[in-house]
């Protein structure tokens, strides 16, 4: 069974915003452990793919010449990708069925085989459909598309039992509320498949650094609100890969997380940890790397991997100074920096917004509700401004008085 340190708390005090309309409070508790049962299920599937000899050639066959053409047009880590965000869809959508319309993600569920045809993949009433549809994009191929309904029909409720979220009281209604899902983030390391990383230490690359992200936000203000980010890779066992989940909530004065918020060691560590993308801009590296301790300034894989190093304390800072990521990487690992006291802002708008000593009124917090203006596909879903995930805010004065006027 998958474990979190749980620290859910419960407090409701003035700040909190009044009950936005009718409904239950527990509903939100009740979306809370739905959510983190779909994205154990979406986990397993993930587990499933590099387990099961039939899915795993698939995963990493490199499609070369004739085969190329004719096979799929997309590559079969796509569909493991569509497969888990739809996966995800039907679950919510069943149990909370007001939110359908407003479950976003990565990936559009509309695929090409090599026949030229069109498929909308999705989940179906029960297994033996999901398998027949799947069986159109992958070919004909039946043992993979059993195999893959398998797992995409099992029970998410049972996944997990006790996830320490039933005391929660969140007075939100699940009618306001938007989802974006990142049903694999990191999908290069997840192929690629190394077993490097050690569990507690920051992960520059491999296995563990592919997670699902899910999260939940507010429709009128784009605030982040509820995160769910699972590892599913976390550690190997005689058994195979056990994976590790982690939850957090932020609404007005109400913050409950799974984990634990890091203790404060800049007193004993005056210089800080950072943690970039190994593509980041050399004029951003030069910057902050004497604002670190020796061998502080790191590098890792994955969007939601880096921000998950901050959550857990294995880094103080993440920055990006380009706009690679999406709404879909940040919301969830967001709302869990949130619920420790945190947050996650737009690099470029907080530098505009700050004077020279990088103190501002306005942080420039990122937001999901709204699509960018005047872009295209997945552009419209952009950080566009690049950004900072932080705990401290004294941590992200520091680093944005730092970068101001460096690019
Ligand atoms: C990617 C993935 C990449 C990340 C990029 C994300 O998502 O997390 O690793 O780049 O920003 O959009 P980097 O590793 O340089 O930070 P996906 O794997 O889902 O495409
Ligand atoms: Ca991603």
């Amino acid at each position: 069974m998958l474990t979190g340190q749980l620290r859910p708390t419960r407090a409701i005090e003035e700040k909190t915003p009044k009950y936005e309309s009718a409904g239950s409070v527990s509903e939100m508790a009740d979306l809370l452990k739905l959510l983190l049962c779909v994205a154990e299920k979406a986990a397993n599937v993930a587990r499933v793919c590099r387990q099961e000899a039939s899915l795993f050639e698939l995963l990493v066959q490199e499609k070369t010449g004739v085969d190329k053409n004719k096979k799929f047009v997309q590559d079969f880590k796509t569909l493991a990708d569509v497969v888990i965000q739809e996966m995800i869809r039907h679950d919510v959508g069943a149990q909370f069925p007001e939110m359908i319309d407003h479950i976003h993600g990565e990936e559009s569920n509309k695929f090409e085989n090599g026949l030229g045809e069109s498929v909308i993949v999705t989940v179906c009433g029960t297994e033996k459909e999901t398998a027949a549809l799947l069986a159109t994009v992958l070919d004909g191929d039946l043992t993979a598309a059993g195999l893959l309904a398998q797992a995409i029909h099992q029970d998410a409720r049972l996944m997990l039992t006790d996830t320490g979220t039933e005391n929660l009281h969140i007075p939100l209604c699940p009618s306001n509320l938007g989802i974006w899902i990142d049903p694999i983030d990191a999908t290069s390391q997840y192929i690629k498949g190394c077993e490097e990383g050690a569990e507690g230490h920051l992960c520059p690359s491999g296995l563990q650094c592919a997670l699902v992200l899910i999260g939940v936000y507010l429709h009128a203000t784009g605030e982040p609100v509820m995160g769910v980010i699972n590892q599913p890779f976390n550690h190997k066992h005689t058994t195979g890969w056990k994976g590790k989940h982690f939850w957090g909530v932020s609404y007005g004065s109400i913050k409950a997380s799974s984990v634990l918020r890091p203790e404060d060691r800049r007193a004993e560590r005056p210089g800080l940890s950072v943690v970039l993308s190994s593509s980041e801009k050399q004029v951003v590296k030069d910057a902050l790397g004497p604002l670190c301790e020796p061998d502080r300034l790191m590098y890792a894989s994955g969007a939601g991997n880096k921000i998950l190093c901050v959550i857990l304390g294995l880094a103080d800072v993440y920055v990006l100074s380009e706009g690679s990521t999406f709404k879909w990487d940040s919301c969830g690992p967001h709302a869990l920096l949130r619920s420790l006291g945190g947050g996650m802002v737009d690099l470029k708008k907080c530098l505009s917004s700050v004077d020279s000593e990088g103190r501002g009124r306005e942080k420039g917090e990122l937001t999901y509700h709204q699509p960018n203006a005047n872009c295209a596909g997945a552009d419209r879903w952009a950080n566009q401004g690049g950004l900072v995930a932080y705990l401290d805010c004294q941590t992200l004065q520091t680093v944005i008085k730092e970068l101001k006027g460096k690019f």
